[in-house]
């Protein structure tokens, strides 16, 4: 019979794994969140038991959403810690994952704080999928009493424009709901896209929501805006080293539900794709806007990366 630590951290796995937690902040917080309690609840008294018991947790998390850096980069900061006995270890994962999940909440405030202030009067804004950081720029802008409208896109095959306009209609936010295909229809009437982030490489460049490098390029064509609401924690350090980013290919079953009635027929199903940065504006973080190109500063200064640590991931 599987121990009831492990039962909980599979049970968190799965529910990422099948999107119903999703979006990368939100993974990020329940992955902190699993790896706290699997932590709490290990039955050794062993601390090198403990430590491989952890990294094995953590790699389950890790395998559930491979392009979410987010993901790796909580995991990361949960599990660093030095400890002498197993009690200091809980102790120093507890509070890695408090902490983790607190500022993170607080990172999607200061977003919106210092993104609103590129919203002006009159302005109407476009974003694509479902971000809780992009969400929060929107928000705070509508917020503060500025007459803005919002066009939300479906985000097949998944349709999380559905969850942002739920959230608009609560809020308010005059919102109008668009397929994916009209965005170049409607992008003359746009004065800035705000998206969210899975990952921001060390040149800038945005991996999110397939559909996500159209939008910007479409907003490069017709001189829209472009910005990106992204946590310091969706920075990739990886990418430093030169490694990509992998993109998740869903199931074929997402696109086409029947789609093993076609016998020649391939189905893809990529959820993410990279946007180069010289599409970008701007990257608003929880410790400011940035252009693109200073994204290796955050990747180093704040998320503290050294070439021997990373090296190893
Ligand atoms: C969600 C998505 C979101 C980012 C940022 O993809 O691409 O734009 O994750 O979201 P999925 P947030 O639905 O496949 O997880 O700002 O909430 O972290």
């Amino acid at each position: 019979m599987e121990r009831p630590a492990i039962k909980q951290l599979l049970k968190t796995a799965n529910r990422i794994r099948s999107m119903e937690i999703r979006g990368a902040g939100l993974i990020a917080r329940a992955a902190a969140g699993a790896i706290r309690d699997y932590a709490l609840d290990l039955e050794t008294s062993s601390l090198d038991e403990f430590n491989s018991e952890v990294k094995k947790a953590a790699q389950i998390l890790l395998n559930t959403r491979p392009t979410a850096v987010s993901l790796s980069n909580a995991v990361q900061m949960v599990t660093r810690y030095k400890a002498e006995s197993v009690e200091d270890a809980r102790i120093s994962i507890t509070s890695n994952a408090d902490r983790f999940i607190e500022e993170s909440q607080k990172a999607i405030e200061l977003i919106g704080t210092i993104g609103s202030r590129r919203i002006r009067d009159g302005d109407t804004l476009l974003t694509h999928c479902n971000s809780m950081a992009a969400i929060s720029v929107i928000n705070t802008a509508f917020k503060a009493g500025r007459d803005i409208e919002v066009i939300a896109t479906e985000s097949r095959p998944r349709n999380q424009g559905l969850l942002t306009i739920s959230i608009f209609e609560e809020l308010g936010v005059p919102t109008t709901f668009i397929v994916d295909s009209a965005v170049r229809s409607v992008m003359n009437e746009v004065d800035l896209v705000v998206v969210g982030a899975d990952v921001i490489t060390a040149n800038g460049s945005l991996v999110n929501k397939i559909g996500t490098a159209q939008i910007a390029l479409i907003a490069h064509e017709a001189r829209t805006s472009f910005m990106v609401a992204a946590e310091t924690y969706k920075f990739s350090p990886k990418t430093i080293l030169g490694e990509l980013v992998t993109i998740e290919e869903r199931s074929p079953e997402e696109v086409l539900p029947k789609s093993s009635d076609f016998k020649n027929i391939k189905v893809r199903n990529p959820a993410f794709d990279v946007t180069p940065h010289h599409y970008i504006d701007l990257i608003c973080t929880e410790i400011g806007a940035i252009p693109p190109v200073m994204s290796y500063l955050i990747i180093k200064e704040k998320l503290g990366w050294e070439l021997g640590q990373q090296a190893n991931i």
